[in-house]
């Protein structure tokens, strides 16, 4: 699938993907077990340099209940004073990994953008971890879509409009299932309801796992 989601156009249905609706591209089993297995190992790396912390809401400091990293030249992180794409870890200071191949592999397959991505944000789910309705606006760059892929747990991924009171939809993103969100999609309203306990066991203690690879800057 490679004239996946660009800015401009909308998803076109292809070899490894099912078009939603304008500018979403749904490839359920995009990588194989095989796949999913060596993106772990990847990020098993990653979380060793960088390892997860819990970003807290602005303003009231409230703690998400999903952990996050980063790999990447730029991480996002939220603290009471914001949300912001930052070069380094938030507490240890260093710099974030490098994004693996096996990602960059993916977003030229599915994004549909001729610049390699900047970010990517790696979300850490337990059995009780939810992630509230919300649009992704911190990145600069619109035009650019962003790539989900999902690992371990299934989870019940809900997606609205460009509104917060339009009605959504429900879907199971399973792993190995890769969502692109471009064009009209890419600033719609979404969140994760709950994972699916026993769903998988490819990550330990029954968790989830979802990767965004991201463009921030404009250009
Ligand atoms: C639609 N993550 O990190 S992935 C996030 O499963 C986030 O952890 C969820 O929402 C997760 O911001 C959902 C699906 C997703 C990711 C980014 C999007 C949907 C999106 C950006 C724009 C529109
Ligand atoms: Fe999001």
């Amino acid at each position: 699938m490679s004239e996946a989601v660009s800015g401009q156009a909308s998803a076109a249905p292809g070899a490894s993907g099912l078009s939603l609706g304008p500018g979403l591209l749904y490839a359920p089993g995009y990588l194989d077990p095989a796949g999913q297995k060596r993106l772990l190992s990847e990020i098993a790396e990653i979380v060793r340099i960088a390892p997860p912390f819990t970003p807290r809401m602005p303003r009231t400091g409230k703690a998400f209940s999903v952990r996050m990293t980063n790999c990447g030249p730029l991480g996002w992180v939220s603290d009471v004073t914001g949300y912001r794409y930052q070069p380094t870890h938030p507490e240890t200071g260093e710099a974030w990994p490098p994004i693996p191949e096996i990602l960059l592999d993916a977003w030229r397959d599915l994004a549909g953008f001729p610049h390699p991505p900047q970010a990517c944000l790696i979300n850490l789910y337990g059995p009780e971890a939810r992630m509230g309705l919300h649009q992704d606006r911190d990145e600069q760059e619109f035009d650019a879509p962003v790539v989900s892929l999902s690992l371990g747990a299934t989870a019940l991924f809900r997606i609205g409009g460009l509104n917060r009171r339009d009605k959504t939809r429900s879907l199971r993103l399973c792993s190995g299932d890769a969502f692109v969100f471009g064009g009209p999609a890419r600033l719609v309203f979404h969140g994760i309801d709950r994972v699916i306990p026993g769903s998988s066991d490819l990550v330990e203690g029954g968790g989830r796992i979802n990767l965004t690879l991201r463009r921030v800057d404009r250009g």
